[in-house]
């Protein structure tokens, strides 16, 4: 080759590479439900659609068997980075664990592999992020309304809402990145996490809408293991006066409110903020009270009273989160990037919004066992389908590695994704996935563990000794375990021999899953204990 050539062909070098790796845009938030998602035609889908989560969709793939290890917060974005389990991971549960950054992630190999990498938003690992060429993250949960980051710079007060900001702060990173890479972006939001705070523009919205009650709503925990009764994430009884219901001063029904928390956000917001609030809040309280006071509703329409309330600000929530998500892919859009991106839409978990009674997540139900996965790759993803291979938060890091030519590390535990994106799942892909909770002070959750297969649900709680199945094609609700129903005895041996085998293969021990439930301490952080 003539020198003068050679030289062109290596100054285009890095665009061809970029040009051949995919960009991987993760687009994820927090406690987002697959009821709050209309590409996944929940019963909420008419009433509060979210058409830019749904763009993904019809240019790509739902997953609808897509499942979490371990259904909370720093567990699933533990599993997410590593590809491994929380309980090999070290991050088994939001109660003390630190995440080892040492350790090997997708983001550290794709970095090695000439990627930019970036994480913005919600991180809550409790260390610093590390494989990262930029991160700007919330502290520990973050906040809805001037919200701090935390960057290699320091701590920075930002003015404004949370879902906005980290998008601003998404898009600023796409222009100003050095564009003769390939990247990776985790643009991660805390939305809608509790204490479910919308935007100011969306306080009004759904307001003259009566969203239907799920029909649990009023679950009575019967025929199931007896550790249901014992949790605290009740609509009815759990949900606080000035965090979750926003009220203010004093609690003045006791009876139907915790009072463990006042609205913190309300105290973050500008005077300017707090009046665009209260002329929307105030009104719609003073009726609820007026209506107390006249004595007009019993304690169940108190509780629906309250799931009104929380689905409605939790799905305004969402609102910002699908404002937002349809920013990015215009970006994408209009810069070209569009074609040569994959963008993954998630969240840590699924969440209850009313079903059994609750609101959060932690058990292995399917509420909450489920994460949203919603994929576009053009070329790669045929468009406007839906798969329902069992995949999991174990299978993420695989996937980009693959998909950015990266070899697998031998000891991730998911699969790469890729066959299955193309719409080839392979013969001998997994028949069930494996699920634990190791139990945590708050909401006060059973530990329990589990293996979940196309129609059944095993599950296990150590410290009552209680086995629990499900057949999810007659009971999806799963309001009866039929675990000593004789019909199912075939059933339940072969469940737990999935069961036994999956705990060999993901190196579960017996100390994984804690049988402390009723230990007097068992609620405490686990390095109090
Ligand atoms: C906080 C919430 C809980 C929630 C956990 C974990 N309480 O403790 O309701 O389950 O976070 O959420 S709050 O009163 O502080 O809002 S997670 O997303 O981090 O797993
Ligand atoms: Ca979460």
């Amino acid at each position: 080759m003539r020198p003068l050539l050679l030289l062109a062909a290596l100054a285009l070098a890095p665009a061809l590479f970029a040009a051949d790796k995919p960009n991987i845009l993760f687009l994820f938030s927090d406690d987002h439900a697959l009821n709050a998602i209309s590409a996944y035609g929940g019963p909420l889908k008419d009433l509060a659609p979210t058409p830019n989560i749904d763009r993904i969709a019809k240019d790509g793939v739902v997953f609808t068997r897509s499942y979490c290890g371990n259904s909370i917060c720093g567990p699933s974005r533990a599993t997410i980075l590593t590809g491994k389990h929380s309980h090999i991971n070290g991050f088994p549960d939001n109660d003390g664990s630190r995440f080892d950054g040492s350790q090997t992630t997708f983001p550290k190999l794709l970095q090695k592999a000439g990627y930019q990498t970036s994480i913005i938003g919600k991180w809550h690992l409790a260390t610093d992020p590390t494989g990262f060429d930029h991160w700007d993250i919330l502290p520990e949960q973050g906040n809805y309304y001037n919200p701090d980051f935390i960057s290699p710079e320091g701590r920075k007060h930002e003015e404004g809402y949370c879902t906005d900001i980290i998008t601003d702060k998404a898009i600023a990173w796409l222009e100003s990145r050095d564009k003769s890479k390939p990247f990776v972006l985790m643009c991660q939001n805390k939305a809608p996490h509790r204490n479910w705070m919308p935007a100011l523009r969306h306080m009004e919205l759904y307001k003259e809408v009566s969203f239907p009650e799920p029909a649990t709503l009023f679950d009575n925990y019967e025929g199931r293991s007896s550790t249901l009764k014992e949790q605290q994430m009740m609509v009815a009884k759990n949900l606080s006066w000035g965090a979750d219901m926003k009220f203010k001063g004093e609690n003045q029904y006791p009876d139907f409110f915790t009072s463990e928390s006042p609205n913190g956000e309300y105290r973050r917001m500008t005077d300017e903020q707090k009046q665009a609030w209260d002329e929307v809040r105030d009104p719609e309280n003073e009726a609820f009270l007026a209506d107390m006071k006249a004595g007009k509703l019993k304690p169940d329409d108190v509780t629906r009273w309250k799931y009104q309330r929380y689905v409605k600000d939790y799905l305004r929530c969402v609102r910002a989160v699908d404002e937002n998500v349809g920013r990015v892919l215009d970006y994408l859009d209009k810069t070209g990037l569009a074609k040569n991106t994959l963008v993954i839409y998630s969240s840590d978990q699924g969440f209850y919004l009313g079903e059994h009674g609750w609101f959060d997540k932690r058990w292995m139900f399917e509420e909450s066992l489920s994460m949203p996965f919603i994929a576009r790759w053009p070329g790669v993803v045929k468009p406007g389908t839906r798969n329902q291979t069992l995949i999991q938060n174990i299978d993420y890091a695989p996937t980009f590695l693959e998909a950015a030519g990266v070899p697998i590390p031998a000891g991730i535990q998911g699969k790469s994704l890729l066959p299955v994106l193309k719409g080839e799942t392979p013969a001998d892909w997994r028949k069930a996935i494996y699920y634990f909770y190791s139990g945590e002070r708050t909401h006060h959750v059973a530990p329990h563990d589990g293996v979940r297969t196309d129609r059944y649900k095993l599950m296990y709680f150590p410290s009552t000794k209680e086995w629990n199945l499900f057949d999810l094609e007659k009971d999806p609700q799963e309001l009866k375990s039929v675990h000593d129903d004789p019909a199912y005895a075939t059933v339940l041996e072969e469940m737990k021999k999935t069961y036994e085998q999956e705990r060999r293969d993901y190196h579960v021990s017996p100390s994984t899953i804690p049988a402390t439930r009723f230990n007097e301490n068992w609620w405490k952080p686990r390095h109090e204990n």
